[in-house]
């Protein structure tokens, strides 16, 4: 048998963590501060992070940054010691890593215990692979929130496997298990995660999903990550129709510095827009992030609404939307994935956002956003904080659900 995918992550992962003791140890040190200390001081770090890996060179707005937060030393190694820079770039893009691994691995711990560890017995309990073993995995499979479609083909390619490669131990069966689930989502697709921004223009992004889910909170943590990114970012309060949405919207902007626009509450949502978008503009802003409403009485409602807002866009900005996210809270397994569907009718979604990923023990659903509709999920919510967002990255997200596993 060839050396299976999961494997080959887990070398990968492995031997990042083997070379960089020290530097783990620096990085545990960080996480203990980013959990006591309030949101500021990890924000000055990321920047400076940030800062020193790329925007050096290549972002014009770099001049802009460096006004409001100088960074003398960076630019003195830029100049001076190129090879230093190498290093130090090297050092922390080997760091990022390691808090974004240390993320999903912290993150997914709850559908490790759950989904994986019924995994594990299944193979401790079976000495041979069997019919019933099948059928148990199944069940496993189904309560993780993959789908049953996706569990049905994903069983006969199993068997199928099983048959030709002549496997009958279950623990055999492991690693193949893995790489099948990986399959499923990588399916031969270039894959995104990277949020896709104007070129030309302003970038406007829309957050839509069903009350609840965690937009406000993962627009706070979107703009955290840009602005750590030197992005200068506006959240626009598009959500007009809950009270209270719009200064628990205004709240986050100040936490995360980062611009604020908003109306009265039941304003028409289009009309705060057109202003916001105009305001962004003229104080030279990259990035709207724009907060919408999830409880409009009906579908058709939501759509004509999301509709007038595109339109506000479409007139204001060359290109219109630069991204249309739906936010879904994980633990809400296959009705999430309907509201994938439904939402995908009414409006043209361009990524996913899983949030609460943290909190549900059924971490299958990112397998079942993926083959049953279609759509990529960019990024997933790990946690409260501000901090708590990964780009959804498939070879951490497997290594950090199955990494007791093998
Ligand atoms: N554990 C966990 N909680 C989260 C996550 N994302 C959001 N939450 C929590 O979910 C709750 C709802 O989040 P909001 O951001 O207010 O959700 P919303 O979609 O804006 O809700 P409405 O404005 O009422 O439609 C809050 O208590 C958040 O702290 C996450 O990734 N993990
Ligand atoms: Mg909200």
């Amino acid at each position: 048998m060839t050396m299976g995918l999961f494997s080959k992550i887990k070398e990968m992962f492995k031997s990042s963590e083997d070379e960089e003791e020290i530097i783990e140890e620096e990085v545990q040190e960080d996480d203990e501060v980013s959990e006591e200390e309030p949101e500021g001081i990890v924000e000055e770090e990321t920047e400076a992070e940030e800062t020193s890996e790329e925007e050096v060179e290549e972002e014009p707005e770099v001049e802009e940054k460096t006004e409001e937060k100088p960074e003398p030393v960076i630019e003195e190694v830029v100049e001076e010691k190129p090879v230093e820079k190498k290093k130090v770039k090297k050092e922390k893009k080997k760091e990022d890593k390691k808090k974004d691994i240390k993320i999903y691995e912290k993150g997914l711990s709850k559908s490790r215990e759950g989904f994986v560890s019924k995994l594990a017995n299944l193979t401790n309990k079976y000495k041979k692979v069997t019919d019933e073993y099948f059928e148990e995995l199944e069940e496993i499979l189904i309560m993780a929130d993959i789908g049953v479609n996706t569990v049905m083909d994903f069983i006969d390619r199993l068997r199928d496997r099983v048959r030709k490669e002549h496997l009958d131990d279950p623990s055999e069966l492991k690693e193949i298990i893995v790489d099948e689930l990986f399959i499923i989502y990588v399916n031969d697709e270039i894959l995104t995660n990277k949020i896709n921004f104007n070129e030309e223009d302003i970038s406007v992004i829309l957050f839509v999903g069903v009350n609840g889910v965690g937009k406000t909170t993962t627009i706070a943590k979107i703009a955290n990550k840009l602005k750590s990114e030197g992005k200068k970012v506006m959240m626009v309060a598009g959500d007009t129709f809950r009270a209270g949405a719009i200064e628990q919207l205004h709240e986050w902007a100040d936490r995360a510095g980062v611009e604020f626009y908003g109306k009265e509450e039941n304003t028409d949502p289009s009309s705060v827009l057109y202003d916001g978008i105009e305001k962004a503009k003229e104080i030279g802003c990259d990035v709207v992030l724009v907060d919408t409403a999830g409880r409009l009485q009906n579908k058709v409602n939501l759509m004509n609404e999301l509709e007038k807002m595109n339109n506000v866009v479409s007139k204001l900005v060359e290109g219109g939307c630069s991204e249309t996210l739906l936010v879904i809270d994980a633990g809400t397994g296959q009705n999430g994935i309907n509201q994938a569907k439904a939402f995908k009718e009414i409006t043209n979604i361009t990524g996913i956002v899983l949030t609460k990923m943290d909190g549900t023990a059924k971490g299958g659903i990112v397998l079942a956003i993926k083959e049953e509709v279609g759509i990529p999920v960019k990024f997933i919510g790990l946690g409260e904080r501000m901090e708590d967002l990964v780009s959804f990255d498939i070879e951490k997200y497997i290594y950090g659900l199955f990494k007791d596993m093998m």
